[in-house]
């Protein structure tokens, strides 16, 4: 059910916003996976990346939640500072998502925490400023065999900030990112310019 949802947000996102020639962003996870196949194997496209192509006329990736002003929750998977680069170097930037990422208020459907990616040297010192300052709870997030921490493309660590309040996400994004160690939060904010949603019953909502 979900995986048919992801498909149908895929191709629609694809069918409007997708055209000959122009240069693509794609993020990672199991629903921009229905994108990339589609682009890339039906249509035999070039790899290339941000040196030769620094400015993206499309990015196109998933979340793990949407909320009702298009800010959004990622890094479920632990990619978020690649998949922020390549949004934010976008001239557009497509969400795609099936029904259960839809919510009106941010933590609603997403109940880990908000990602964010540190330097491993800096992630105790880290943990401690985020509670101080915003409060909740911070866990450092280990590698599913409980072998060590998780560690990113960019070999950093990501610490999953459960928070227990609303928060104005702006604010408290520019916030987290002037914290000493951080590099990147999952907090995507007024950069996705319309999402769509595979829903339940078959049809695709655009927010
Ligand atoms: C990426 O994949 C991440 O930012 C997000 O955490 C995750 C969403 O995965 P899925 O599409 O599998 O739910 O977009």
């Amino acid at each position: 059910m979900a995986e048919e949802a992801k498909k149908r947000a895929a191709f629609a996102a694809v069918d409007k916003h997708v055209q000959n020639n122009q240069v693509l962003g794609i993020g990672s996870g199991s629903t921009i996976v229905h994108a990339a196949r589609q682009l890339i194997l039906q249509n035999g496209l070039t790899l290339s990346d941000l040196d030769r192509n620094p400015e993206l006329d499309v990015a196109i990736d998933g979340a793990d939640e949407v909320d009702s002003e298009l800010n959004l929750i990622k890094g479920g998977g632990g990619c978020l500072t690649q998949e922020k680069i390549v949004a934010g170097f976008a001239k557009c930037f497509i969400v795609i998502a099936d029904y259960r990422k839809k919510s009106d208020r941010l933590g609603e459907q997403w109940k880990k925490g908000v990602p964010i990616e540190v330097i491993p040297m800096a992630y105790v010192p880290v943990t401690k400023a985020l509670t101080k300052k915003f409060g909740g709870v911070v866990e450092l997030r280990m590698a599913v065999n409980k072998a060590g921490p998780v560690v990113t493309d960019n070999g950093n660590f990501i610490l999953d900030w459960k928070f227990d309040k609303v928060h104005d996400w702006h604010e408290v994004n520019t916030a987290i990112k002037m914290i000493p160690g951080v590099v990147e939060t999952g907090l995507f904010i007024d950069m996705a310019e319309v999402v769509y949603f595979g829903m339940e019953d078959g049809s695709v909502s655009v927010r």
